[in-house]
């Protein structure tokens, strides 16, 4: 049977683990390192499906915690699937639950069927397991799914990180075998371990020995700092199969992308562009910008002046500040607009970056510009 997806690895740049590839989906082809926008609620926040086409974006990350809460898995099935429901033409990728749950749900109890916990909007109790998860991701129609994983806080014990994994690696096999459409959806396993390199290497082993099509490094950018992360990424790449996309969960900030991207990562999703923007900050190539900030009211100059994004071609910091402070819906557009093609064009240029050997130059040059502290 021929995979859902395929991984060409076109080139390692010369100088780090960067590599350019491509990946072929059923909703099309697009490059690689990527960042995805996240869409949790079958809508990229503020923007239209066409927007989010025009800013360059070629897949999306949805969530299958949400979408079974509301509308239903059901429903979105009926719909003809999620890409039709939403009217999304490329990539979709949904997250398997188990995270969301994790970090939304006050009361919960893993054990090893799954997870049981309490509905925060009905109170309703509610129970993921490995099976449910593939089944609703089944349902939703994503070409890009993932297993249900537990992702244990940072600095918990060795003891518990290694029950985990060893869990989390049981939960991956049992989720492949449910999988009922892996011609036309990719399931990636997910590699967890905290910090700890052994745990790592024992995930990443089970993970591959299961053959996943991808695999996701999970369980970072949880409260560590960027050096841990940065180390963790170091040692965890290599443990990964040449030929199969990595995918670094909910990693965005412009500094973190470039730093996984030198260790080998291919994939990014994070709600930070259109989080941030929403509350009036901008990811600018001199750094974030406050555009609600009392200096802008008379600023007629655009967001960012290297930006060709739909917002900094039209519009002004007087106005999206003005728009902002008026609690206009206008200005969540274009602050979102402007953040979402920030970071889809950061990657476009890492990508030329990987292919002209100087993506290295490109971190300085980069940093310095946006205030970040180098190295
Ligand atoms: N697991 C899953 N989703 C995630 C994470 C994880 O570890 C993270 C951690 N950064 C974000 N989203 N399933
Ligand atoms: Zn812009």
């Amino acid at each position: 049977m021929e995979p859902a997806i395929k991984y060409h690895l076109i080139k390692t740049e010369k100088h780090t683990g960067a590599r350019l590839g491509e990946i072929e989906t059923p909703h099309g082809t697009f490059p690689t390192p990527i960042f995805m926008p996240v869409g949790t609620q079958a809508t990229v926040k503020a923007m239209s499906p066409e927007e989010l086409e025009a800013i360059g974006a070629d897949i999306i990350l949805s969530n299958t915690y949400h979408l079974w809460v509301r509308p239903g898995e059901d429903i979105v099935k009926e719909a003809g699937g999620l890409h039709k429901f939403m009217n999304w033409k490329k990539g979709i990728l949904t997250d398997s639950g188990g995270f969301q749950v994790f970090s939304l749900a006050k009361l919960r109890d893993i054990t090893e069927e799954g997870v049981h916990f309490q509905n925060e909007i009905s109170g309703a109790k509610m129970f993921l397991s490995p099976e449910k998860a593939i089944q609703i991701e089944n349902d939703l129609g994503p070409d890009i799914m993932m297993s249900l994983d537990e992702c244990p806080p940072f600095f918990e014990s060795y003891d518990y990180v290694k029950h985990s994994v060893e869990r989390t690696s049981r939960w991956a096999e049992r989720g492949l075998k449910a999988h009922q459409n892996p011609s036309w959806q990719a399931l990636f396993g997910i590699v967890q371990g905290a910090g700890y390199k052994d745990l790592r290497e024992q995930s990443a082993r089970d993970l591959v020995s299961l053959d996943f099509p991808g695999y996701s490094i999970g369980g970072l950018s949880v409260g560590e700092s960027k050096d841990e992360m940065n180390r963790v990424l170091e040692f965890t790449t290599p443990m990964l199969p040449e030929t199969k996309p990595r995918y670094l969960m909910g990693v965005g900030s412009p500094d973190s992308l470039i730093d996984g991207v030198i260790r080998g990562v291919d994939m990014f999703d994070c709600v930070l562009p259109t989080r941030i923007a929403r509350n009036g900050t901008c990811m600018t190539s001199h750094g974030r910008l406050v555009v609600k900030n009392a200096k802008y009211a008379r600023d007629f100059t655009p967001i960012d002046d290297h930006c060709d994004c739909y917002t900094c071609r039209n519009f002004t910091r007087a106005y999206v500040r003005h728009l902002m402070k008026t609690d206009e819906t206008f200005g969540l557009r274009l602050t979102s607009i402007h953040n979402t093609y920030f970071l889809v064009h950061l990657m476009k240029q890492v990508r030329q970056a990987i292919q002209d050997d100087n993506l290295l130059e490109f971190r300085a040059a980069f940093f310095e510009e946006y205030g970040y502290n180098q190295p």
